[in-house]
């Protein structure tokens, strides 16, 4: 029986939603949308079925196939970053991060970040976290100038705290990392590099920002933002000893058994990936968001640290008009069919649920098909629904002009 015959009530919602999606602009910078194939692979009797250990090493009969799915998936993830070992077990960023904690760290141990408030990640030492409950966060600031990473502050908090793990790697973050200095300074102080590149895989792979590798002694990832996989996890290092301990931390450290519809999903994705279409998708998506980026300055909004390279921007609202604040920006936009979040900007004196920005980013627009002069046109719409967010009807004309708009970039089939 199909879901439409056994569940209607969710069968219904779930087509509301993909219409909601096939009508709206997504620019959540997190997010993307995954092809068939991707998702047909999530939604497969693999689900049906416990493989917990690893390939050839299981403690359940019947993984043949799944032994199988799972080296797959490992081989092309390690083909994609240019690394000797990946776990593709994760069911989540946050899981992949406690693992790589775990086999860095002992409980209490001290690492170095930058907080969520600056453009870091919960996981990275959020005090209602378990990166800070169970180990000691410090925190590295941004350069309140240039609102770029301020090494000098890297390096004094790192030699002042001695941590175990100096972390880099953000998700709300526009300007390029450099994994070489970061290493710099973990070597200066003894510390593991970890780097959470969850935002910037899909440009890390398709060759549109600098990679990890060599300098990073992990490196962890979502697969679901810029790679354009199924929501999920994976870690990677070049350290024979350290990958041992990442799949102990994995499991049995913080997981059970493995989601193996979703580790197929991922290899699907993988696959893709490594795809030559792939880098031209990736440099797509830098080009997009440069163009949003500039097309939204000259309409008056500033941009924290002026611009972007990757796929995100952080704006200032304020700059356009004082009073516009990121949670009203959030609700207006939606109703006019552009999705997006409200985000602190460097030093922002509202509080975290109104925020003074919106955080836009244009890997799944890009998906979708939209060029440099699309985003030309998504910029007027943006505005358009700011300037008119007070009214209703003029929100409820740019919501029937996105969804005109959107009718010309069909979703991934
Ligand atoms: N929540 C994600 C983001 O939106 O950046 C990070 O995991």
């Amino acid at each position: 029986m199909n879901i439409a015959e056994a569940d209607p009530q969710i069968s219904d919602l779930i087509r509301q939603e993909e219409k909601r999606q096939a009508t709206t602009l997504e620019l959540i910078a997190s997010e993307n949308h995954v092809s068939k194939a991707v998702m047909e692979a999530a939604g497969t009797c693999l689900t049906n079925k416990y493989a917990e250990g690893y390939p050839g090493a299981r403690y359940y009969g019947g993984c043949g196939f799944y032994d199988q799915i799972e080296n797959l998936a490992i081989e092309r993830a390690k083909k994609l970053f240019g690394c000797n070992f990946a776990n593709v077990q994760p069911h989540s960023g946050a899981n992949a991060n406690l693992a790589a904690f775990m086999a860095m760290m002992n409980p209490g141990d001290p690492f170095v970040a930058i907080n969520l408030a600056s453009g870091g990640h919960l996981t990275h030492g959020m005090k209602l976290n378990a990166s800070a409950i169970f180990y000691k966060p410090d925190f590295y600031e941004l350069d309140p100038k240039t609102e770029q990473i301020d090494f000098d502050s890297v390096r004094r908090k790192a030699h002042e705290v001695k941590p175990k793990a100096l972390l880099c790697g953000y998700s709300a973050y526009p300007r390029t990392i450099d994994f070489k200095k970061f290493r710099e300074i973990a070597d200066e102080v003894g510390a593991y590099l970890m780097a959470d590149v969850a935002h910037i895989a899909g440009l890390i792979v398709g060759g549109a920002h600098p990679s990890p590798f060599p300098h990073a002694h992990v490196v962890t990832t979502t697969t679901h933002k810029t790679l354009r996989g199924p929501r999920g996890g994976l870690i990677l290092t070049n350290d024979e000893e350290m990958a041992k301990k990442i799949n102990q931390k994995v499991f049995p450290g913080t997981q059970g058994g493995p989601l193996m519809h979703i580790i197929a999903a991922k290899a699907v994705a993988f696959g893709e990936d490594l795809k030559p279409e792939f880098k031209t998708y990736a440099a797509q998506i830098v080009k997009n968001a440069k163009a949003l980026a500039g097309a939204l300055q000259r309409k008056g909004y500033r941009l924290q640290s002026g611009g972007t390279d990757n796929h995100l921007m952080l704006v200032d609202l304020r700059a356009r008009n004082e009073h516009f604040t990121g949670a009203d920006a959030e609700k207006a936009l939606e109703a006019a069919g552009i999705i997006c979040n409200k985000n602190a900007i460097l030093n922002d004196p509202r509080p975290p649920k109104v925020t003074s920005g919106v955080r836009l980013g244009t890997p799944a627009v890009t998906t979708r098909g939209l060029k440099e002069a699309d985003l030309e046109m998504v910029a007027e719409f943006i505005d358009r629904a700011l300037l008119g967010k007070d009214d209703a009807s003029a929100l409820a004309k740019v919501r029937g002009e996105v969804a005109e708009f959107c009718g010309k970039f069909p979703m991934p089939h």
